[in-house]
Order: C-alpha cells, then sequence, then structure tokens
C-alpha cells in the first residue's frame, strides 16, 4: 500500500467531511454529497504529498518545466487519484461499508474539460507523466468558467450546451490569493529618460487581476504531486464609491467587463484560428501572469537574473502561448534592467515551442492594428525581434526577398506567432516522425535550413495509467496476472504479453474480456442512446473532433455504399458491424455540423430496417468526453485512423485504442506509421494515398475527383443519395453542401480537398479485409495481443523522458514522506 493512505483514517475523514460539509451522515446522503465528502477526504490525503514534494524542490533548487497551454483536458481526478495512491482497493471496500458503490460515486464528478481535444489531452497526459516520473513541473493554463460545451443531439442535430463544471464547487482546487498579479491591456507606451538611459512605461492602460488556482497532479505511487496553475481573473477595484471622476468611474466598469469577459468561456476550435481579439487576450492574461510569476520565484532565491534559464524552461503548446517571448522579454528590459542582447540571450535558452498541425488554417497572424492597440509594449518588442532578424536574414541570404517573405516575423501588416516562436526559443518539435520530416522539408523548410540544431522529434504519447489502468479493469487485471505489474510506470514491459499470443485459452480469456467491454458499452449506448447494439458484431470506432481532414465523412459515406449492398442482396454475407461516433463539431464549423447531422440521419434509417436483419447499425454517441472515451477505447475492435495522409500531426486516440486492443484501420498519417512499425503491417489495416502523393497533389494539381465519380457506379450512387432525399426525404437538399464540397468548385477550394473519392476505393477494400480477417477469431485475438504487447513506445512516459534528455534538462526528484 502506498505511504500516505491508511483505509480507517481515511474512512473518519468520509464521514468528518459529510457532517462539516453537509450538516448530513452518511445515510442521507445523496451520491452527489457523497463524491464531494470522498474528493475532499482524497484531497486531505493529497495536501501532505504535495507540501512535501513542494519543500523537496526548493531544497534541492530544481530546475522547473513551465508547460505554458491555452488547454489541458484533465478529465475526472478522483478515481484517478486514488489510483496514484494505491489505494483503489481500500477505497472501494470503505465504501461499500457506507453502502455506495465506487464506479456510481466517480460518476458524479463533472467532467472538467478545459480543452478540445488532442492537443489538451495530450497536455493532460503530460503532466500525468512529468508527476509520476518525479520531474518537478508546472501546467500553466485558464480556468475558464465554461469548459469545452456539452453536446446534446436533437432531430440529428448537434446543440451546445454551456459546461457549468463550477456549479457546485470543484473541490479539488485550492485558490492562491497571495500569487495574484496584474496584468495589463491597451493604453500606450511612454518613454521616459533617466541619467542618459531610456525606460518605456506603459500608461492609460486597463488591467485586471490574475488569482491562480491550483490543482494537485498526484504522480502515481511515488509520493510526488505536482501543480496544474489555472488563472482566474477579477477585477481590480481602483476608484472609490465617493469618486466624482467620471472618467475613473467609465473605467472601472470597463476593468470590471474585462475581468468577467476574459476567462469566460474557452474557444472550441480545433486546428483552426479564428482571429477573434478576446483570444489575445486570454493568451497575453494567462502568459503575462504565469511569467511574472515565474520570474518573481526564482528571484526569492536566487540572485542573479542572468542566469533564469538555467533553472527554468518554457514549453509553449502550440503557437498560443507564443507571446511569453516578447513578455519575458520585457520583464528583463523593463523590470530588470538588461540590455537587448543580455535579455535575448535568456529568453532563446528559456522557450522551445512545439508544432501541432501543418494545416494552413490554424495559423495564428494576428493583424499588427489590433495587436498593436491590445499589447502596446509586447508589439514594440516584437518589431525589434523582426527588425535585427530580419537584419539576420540578410546577412545570410544577401538580397534574397523571397527569404524575407517567407521567415518576417511581421509582415503583410501581420504578426506571424510560429515565426516569433521558432525565433525566439531554442527548440522546434514535431510531434510524430513524419510531422518532423514534413515540417523540416515543407512548411518550415527556410528556417530548418537557416538554424537545423532547433529542429527535433518528439512523437507523442498517452498516458497508460488513465487509458488502461483506470479505463479498462478487467483488461489491466488480466495483464497484470499474465506478467506483473510492472507495465504501469514502464510500458514496454507489456511486450511480455507477446508470448501469449498464439495460445488458444490466452485468445480465449482476451476476447471475453473485450467482449465484457462491448457489453459495457453496449449498456452506455442503449442508456444514452436508445440504441440496442449487439456486442457480437464488430465494433467499429471513430472518436475524435469532427473536421474535414479526419474524414468522418469518408467513414459515413462508405457504410451507405455498404447498406446499399445489402439492400441489392439481404443474404449479403457479411460479419455484423456496428459502426459508432463521436465527435464535437466547433460551433460555427458549418460542414461539420452538417456532417454530424448526416451520421445521425444514415443511422435513422438504417437503424430501422428490419429488412437487413440487424448486420449494420449506426450509433453516433453524444458528448465525446474524457469519461466516456475511458469505456468507448476498452470496448473497440477496430479503430479508425483515416485521416487524409500528411494532414494529422500526430493523433493520440490511434494509440489509446492499440492499447486497448483494437486493430488500426489507417492511413499512413502521424504516427500511425510509428504504430505500424511496432506492431507489423500484417497486424493493422492500412490503405490509401501516401503523404507523398497527397503533397504531390496539392503542389502540381491533377486531382479530378469528378473522373471517379464518372467511372465509379457505386461511388456515384452513393453521392446521388446525398441529394435525392433517400437519407432526408423532407428535404432533399439537405446535405447538398456535402455533395458540392466533393465534386463541385464553388467556393475556393479544391473540390474534394481531402481525397475522399480517390481513397474511397482502397478504404473499401481494407473494410472487406476487416469483414474477412474477423471470421478467424484466433487470428483476430493474436493480432489484437500483439497491439496490445507493442503499444510500449506509446506511452507518454517515454515521450517525457525525450523531452527531458533533448530540451528541458530536469533532474528527478525523489520524495520521502
Ligand atoms: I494546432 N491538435 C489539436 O488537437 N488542436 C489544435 O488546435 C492543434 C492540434 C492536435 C493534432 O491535430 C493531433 O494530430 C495531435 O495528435 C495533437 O494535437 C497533439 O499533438
Amino acid at each position: 500500500m502506498s505511504m500516505g493512505f491508511d483505509k480507517e483514517t481515511f474512512k473518519k475523514s468520509v464521514l468528518f467531511n459529510m457532517k462539516n460539509v453537509f450538516r448530513k451522515t452518511v445515510d442521507e446522503a445523496t451520491k452527489e454529497q457523497m463524491y464531494q465528502a470522498v474528493a475532499y477526504a482524497v484531497k486531505d490525503v493529497i495536501i501532505d504529498e504535495w507540501i512535501a514534494t513542494h519543500k523537496e524542490y526548493e531544497k534541492q533548487d530544481v530546475k522547473t518545466l513551465y508547460y505554458l497551454s491555452m488547454e489541458f483536458l484533465m478529465g475526472r481526478a478522483l478515481g484517478n487519484s486514488i489510483i496514484s495512491f494505491m489505494a483503489q482497493p481500500d477505497v472501494k471496500e470503505v465504501l461499500e461499508e457506507l453502502g455506495f458503490d465506487l464506479n456510481a460515486i466517480e460518476d458524479q464528478e463533472p467532467d472538467p474539460a478545459l480543452g478540445n481535444g488532442g492537443l489538451g489531452r495530450l497536455a493532460a497526459c503530460f503532466l500525468d507523466s512529468l508527476a509520476t516520473l518525479g520531474y518537478p513541473a508546472y501546467g500553466c493554463g485558464i480556468r475558464y468558467r465554461y469548459g469545452m460545451f456539452k453536446q446534446k443531439i436533437e432531430n440529428g442535430y448537434q446543440i451546445e450546451i454551456p459546461d457549468d463544471w463550477l456549479k457546485n464547487g470543484y473541490p479539488f482546487e485550492i485558490r492562491r490569493a497571495e500569487y495574484a498579479t496584474e496584468v495589463k491591456f491597451g493604453g500606450y507606451v511612454k518613454v521616459v529618460r533617466e541619467n542618459g538611459k531610456e525606460r518605456f512605461v506603459q500608461e492609460g492602460y486597463q488591467s485586471v487581476l490574475a488569482v491562480p488556482y491550483d490543482m494537485p497532479i498526484i504522480g502515481y505511487g511515488n509520493n510526488v504531486v505536482n501543480t496544474l496553475r489555472i488563472w482566474d481573473a477579477q477585477a481590480i477595484n481602483t476608484f472609490s464609491l465617493d469618486s466624482f471622476d467620471k472618467g475613473d468611474y467609465q473605467k472601472a466598469v470597463e476593468q470590471e467587463n474585462l475581468a468577467k469577459t476574459i476567462v469566460e468561456v474557452l474557444y472550441p476550435n480545433d486546428n483552426h484560428y479564428a482571429g477573434k481579439e478576446l483570444r489575445l487576450k486570454q493568451q497575453y492574461f494567462f502568459i503575462s501572469a504565469s511569467v511574472q510569476r515565474a520570474v518573481l520565484k526564482y528571484m526569492e532565491n536566487h540572485d542573479d537574473i542572468h542566469k533564469f534559464y538555467e533553472k527554468n524552461v518554457f514549453q509553449l503548446n502550440d503557437t498560443h502561448p507564443t507571446v511569453a517571448v516578447p513578455e519575458l522579454m520585457r520583464i528583463l528590459l523593463d523590470n530588470y534592467g538588461l540590455s537587448w542582447d543580455e535579455a535575448w540571450e535568456i529568453t532563446t535558452k528559456t522557450c522551445a515551442y512545439t508544432n501541432h498541425t501543418i494545416m494552413s488554417e490554424a495559423l495564428e497572424k494576428w493583424p499588427i492594428e489590433l495587436f498593436s492597440r491590445l499589447l502596446p509594449r509586447i508589439y514594440q518588442i516584437v518589431e525589434e525581434i523582426n527588425r535585427r532578424f530580419q537584419q539576420k536574414i540578410g546577412e545570410m541570404y544577401p538580397g534574397n526577398q523571397d527569404k524575407v517573405r517567407k521567415m518576417a516575423i511581421v509582415y503583410d501588416g501581420q504578426v506571424r506567432m510560429a515565426n516569433l516562436a521558432i525565433v525566439g526559443g531554442f527548440s522546434v518539435n514535431g510531434v510524430a516522425r513524419l510531422h518532423t520530416e514534413i515540417l523540416k522539408n515543407q512548411e518550415l523548410k527556410d528556417f530548418y535550413e537557416m538554424m537545423p540544431e532547433k529542429f527535433n522529434n518528439k512523437t507523442n504519447g498517452i498516458t497508460q495509467r488513465r487509458f488502461l489502468l483506470h479505463g479498462n479493469p478487467l483488461l489491466s487485471e488480466w495483464v497484470t496476472k499474465k506478467i506483473g505489474n510492472e507495465w504501469i510506470t514502464n510500458l514496454p514491459h507489456i511486450h511480455r504479453l507477446a508470448v501469449y499470443a498464439d495460445d488458444p485459452k490466452c485468445q480465449q480469456e482476451f476476447m471475453d474480456i473485450k467482449y465484457q467491454n462491448k457489453v459495457r458499452l453496449a449498456n452506455y449506448i442503449k442508456e444514452h442512446n436508445g440504441i440496442e447494439v449487439d456486442p457480437r458484431s464488430i465494433f467499429d470506432v471513430q472518436v475524435k473532433r469532427l473536421h474535414e481532414y479526419k474524414r468522418q465523412l469518408m467513414n459515413i459515406l462508405h457504410v451507405m455504399y455498404l447498406y446499399n449492398q445489402l439492400k441489392d442482396n439481404p443474404n449479403l454475407d457479411m460479419v455484423p458491424r456496428t459502426f459508432i461516433f463521436g465527435a464535437k463539431a466547433a460551433a460555427g464549423y458549418r460542414r461539420a455540423k452538417l456532417t454530424i447531422k448526416l451520421i445521425n440521419s444514415v443511422a435513422e434509417v438504417i437503424n430501422h430496417d428490419r429488412s437487413i436483419g440487424g448486420k449494420i447499425k449506426v450509433v453516433f454517441i453524444e458528448d465525446y468526453k474524457v469519461s466516456n472515451a475511458e469505456i468507448i477505447f476498452a470496448a473497440a475492435d477496430v479503430s479508425e485512423q483515416i485521416s487524409t495522409a500528411s494532414k494529422e500531426a500526430s493523433g493520440t486516440g490511434n494509440m489509446k485504442f492499440m492499447l486497448n486492443g483494437a486493430l488500426t484501420l489507417g492511413t499512413m498519417d502521424g504516427a500511425n506509421v510509428e504504430i505500424v512499425e511496432e506492431v507489423g503491417a500484417e497486424n493493422a489495416f492500412i490503405f490509401g494515398m501516401t503523404s507523398d502523393e497527397v503533397i504531390r497533389y496539392e503542389r502540381e494539381g491533377g486531382y479530378d475527383p469528378m473522373e471517379i465519380f464518372n467511372n465509379n457506379y457505386e461511388i456515384r450512387r452513393v453521392l446521388m443519395q446525398l441529394i435525392n432525399g433517400y437519407y432526408s426525404p423532407q428535404d432533399p437538399e439537405l446535405f447538398r453542401d456535402i455533395y458540392n464540397s466533393l465534386l463541385n468548385t464553388i467556393s475556393s477550394d479544391r473540390a474534394d480537398t481531402y481525397f475522399i473519392l480517390k481513397d474511397f476505393p482502397s478504404y473499401g477494400e481494407a473494410q472487406k479485409r476487416i469483414d474477412q480477417a474477423y471470421r478467424d477469431e484466433s487470428w483476430w485475438a493474436k493480432a489484437a495481443i500483439l497491439n496490445v504487447a507493442n503499444s510500449g513506445k506509446f506511452t507518454s512516459d517515454r515521450t517525457i523522458l525525450e523531452y527531458v534528455r533533448d530540451i528541458w534538462h530536469l533532474e528527478k526528484v525523489n520524495v520521502e514522506l
């Protein structure tokens, strides 16, 4: 058992909290109240380790990582915390003694969803691994009042419901008013001359008070508790009620509004830049607070600001936190009076940048008009960074205007955040091998040629603690029974399972567990969707954000095709299949929302057609989120990873499915390439164009979807069903936009931008191979076990060790209680 946990003390603590918080005994308590009481009792256990960890960090004067991110998609904390204390059996028993079921209590917790998708969940996995490996780290972000919206499906359409996750309070957070920090917006910069030196002072600004809330990040079984620090905004009240100055009053009201709106809501865009002013405010808000705090903390027990980078490193999670570069410069120049060169050396040795996409619509480019109005001093600094960098380009490539055009930080009236992040740091990394190669050879080629030493790859990973140990208890126990529990903190160890892949008894056990997990998901679906699905059918799953490049459309078009085959021939010999979708669409992404409607319309028709004997079912799971993801991965047979090659930087869902023994149906994109390398192409279903082919077509043209439409009857039949009312009898025109997107060049885009028709035949063949393969249960079980056994590379522990070795250079810390 873990050091900090004692069963009897814990039980007393639950009873005590129940009494103190709710004035109740346990037999009067609701499940929600029980959840709160248990959560506070768990927090009691956490606190001591949390304090001990930070004492140790201070004592050892450690180097600290600040993982700066607009998003942290944490998922529920209670179950994960209990697991980290290795106290799950005890807590389960205590609750049973008190008449409650642990699962039902865990289900009461709101799922903190301060992120959109892969990028935010990656940050959460990284924090888990950092704590488990014992590295000093803070996650820094925003305490959004409303997180990712809750999705409801009404009449087949997505409805967005505000996610009021703080409604009943959040037991795990602690407000740290003592670290409140002022952040300034707007106004103008005044130059003050002081004994021959220029000083820059921001005046006429509005400001907000950033107040941090800390959440514990618990390492697995090692007493380490790190911190996720998320900032809330509060008004700074600078005026008194008896003030007659109208200007003061006006300003006070404005500052009140600024504070309220700034942290109000998470932008629900994934892989998409919308250019909203409030978004830039959010970025500077949490970055200014985090960077100011990091500098102050360092100066509390160091006297030389020049060595800041020896004890601190800032990792920028995509370009969203890039204002950290000029903000650190500002503090060093204006508050510490350093020269430009001194400040620049410190800044560029502190900051490092991770790129998460090559999609051009995700590139952040702020109009200088907006940027300079909101952040006048920061803008000045960016201009100076740009001036010096352009000068350097001129020295390296004399007279080469093309290089300037491509690499400048300020150009065409815009501040280009990616360029700023590359120039302002010492490291640029991609998130999978293929992605990094594309960055080096295409997207960021000029930067790579100029500064090759900055570029490196860090293939993403996931935490097996949440996505196997917590999410899939049956498989997790089976694995531990076979090979011991070292896999929990050393995933490559799971390779020892490989020797069981051929053993018929083990195959049977594995398939039984998969079946149990499919029953669990079937029950969830019954309860939440009212649809009956057959756990003996193949569970074919695509869960991820809805985006055209991820090609949910290709999946559903294939379902429509299969259905046509079945209608032609009801005796068609096929293994029954349940196609499961889960996806949120950005609130303003019309075509993505229409795709959700299409999936639901197809489901409606197919699920009610008795003539096909239940051979196909289609389910759209409402409100895909971390908590139901754990149930879904555990139950999947087939993992759909079908993005247009070159578009998915890495993917991380692909790894979660593999870890749970699903077989990948995918393109050679992102980390799929490395998954196939680990498990062997014979244990996956790979199809479609390569990234080189896609990139060549994009560069040279020459792809005409109409040619495929003309020559392929089955595709034509499916596409015509989009516009003849087959799935929307009341409104035959409903899906016209989707039809047009595939065939017509009405908009500025090329038709079928994501090569859906081009890849469709090869996708259909891969699907057929799956149907054949599943009939051989022993083959399938073997391949599935081999997927689990070869998933070792994809632990985020490995990813973090690589970041530490190549970029962060942190020291591991031991915490004894
Ligand atoms: I940029 N990603 C994301 O979830 N949101 C974004 O705004 C951006 C990138 C994702 C990529 O799409 C995935 O391929 C990748 O696995 C993930 O970031 C984590 O690196």
